[in-house]
């Protein structure tokens, strides 16, 4: 999963990226123009427990990229460049970072704070580059649909139709992800990795001194500006960045003095595989313990195939239990003992905290 940070110039794009890749990632070079990525382990207090109970030699958390492109959008001048769009494009979600801190020696790009403004100018600014592609898409369909025979017309013809709609939709600022499509609309679509389809985690960069204040800013700005798709996180990006680099006890002992009950970039990180519409599941066995995110109501097969093809070829059945009844039991062999593991088929649809054991056939 790639999570691309976008937002205004030194809205504070790249101290969130430092804080939650804790500085390890890939940076790239000074002048360059492609993202530093860096790989993010999301924490999950689920699987330290199973594994403490189960003792696999190994634990796998789940992982998720993040990339930080150099600059921002800016409101002025000749507008993204199309490299850093088509890099957009490929990430499954975006962070869209907007400055809410107060601090005179930063200079606003557009001279004051004004949060509620700049998410909407960014939102614009999106809109605008998926405009621009569906304008380029359109021109293109009709040449080829022109010189088409009769018969293979119509499919052109719908997805005309289907494109211009996007569009006006797009100019009535309504966001793709807000829009009504059918599942066959969706699949023609899915291939333009429109922007605004995207979903979306607002991360509200909040000033030092109104931390104590964080979740009801977070409220408020959800409730103009979460919906589908889109959620809100308020974080300060600043002090983040300062935690990240105590250790988890320092870190721990500060946020209680804050007052914070749980740490922004957890926080964070949760909401972002929420928003991706992720739920995940766990396998257990000696050598290794780990967390597969997955998209909610995949089924067990589909499960399978993420842990390895062969597990879904010859997929035979799963044993599933809730992560929490298994620590408890202590042992597979407890909770087989006590009818807690059910058996369950191919069509199963997974639930989030199953841990689940795959029977198969190779
Ligand atoms: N006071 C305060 N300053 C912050 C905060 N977050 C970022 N800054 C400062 O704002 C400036 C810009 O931060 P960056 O993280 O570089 O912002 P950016 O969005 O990556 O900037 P560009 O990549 O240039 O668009 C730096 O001087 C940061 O120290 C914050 O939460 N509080
Ligand atoms: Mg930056």
């Amino acid at each position: 999963m790639d999570l691309g940070i976008i937002g205004l110039e030194r809205s504070g794009k790249t101290t969130l990226f430092q804080a939650v890749t804790h500085g390890h990632a890939h940076v790239a070079a000074h002048g360059a123009m492609e993202p530093s990525v860096g790989v993010v382990k999301i924490p999950d207090e689920r699987l330290d427990r199973l594994c403490a109970v189960l003792h696999p030699k190994k634990v796998t958390h789940a992982e998720v990229r993040y990339l930080d492109f150099p600059g921002g959008l800016s409101l002025r001048g000749a507008g993204p460049s199309g490299a850093f769009l088509a890099a957009l494009s490929q990430c499954d979600a975006l962070v869209h970072v907007v400055r809410a801190f107060r601090d005179e020696t930063v200079p606003h790009p557009e001279g004051s704070i004004d949060p509620d403004r700049d998410i909407a100018a960014v939102n614009l600014e999106l809109a605008f580059a998926d405009i621009g592609m569906l304008e380029r898409r359109y021109e293109k369909l009709e040449i080829t649909v022109r010189s088409a025979r009769a018969g293979e017309r119509e499919a052109g013809e719908r997805e005309l139709a289907l494109v211009r709609r996007l569009r006006e939709a797009l100019e009535r600022e309504e966001p793709l992800r807000a829009q009504q499509l059918s599942a066959e609309e969706r699949r023609i679509i899915s291939g333009y990795q429109l922007l605004t389809g995207k979903p979306q985690l607002i991360v509200v960069n909040i000033d030092e001194a109104d931390v104590s204040r964080a979740a009801g800013i977070e409220v408020d700005f959800a409730d103009r500006w979460a919906g589908s798709g889109v959620q809100v996180a308020a974080l300060c990006a600043k002090l983040e960045r300062e935690l990240a680099e105590l250790s988890d006890e320092e870190a721990a002992e500060f946020r209680r003095e804050l007052g914070l009950i749980e740490g922004g970039l957890e926080r964070m990180l949760r909401l972002s595989q929420q928003v991706l519409g992720l739920i995940t599941f766990f396998t257990v066995n000696e050598a290794e313990g780990r967390a597969w995110p997955i998209a909610a109501g995949s089924t067990a097969l589909e499960a399978a195939g993420k842990v390895h093809t062969d597990m879904a070829r010859g997929f035979i059945r799963a044993e599933a239990i809730g992560w929490q009844e298994l620590a408890e039991a202590g042992s597979f062999a407890e909770a087989r003992k006590h009818g807690l593991l059910r058996t369950e088929g191919k069509q199963y649809i997974v639930q989030d905290g199953d841990l689940l054991h795959m029977l198969f056939n190779v």
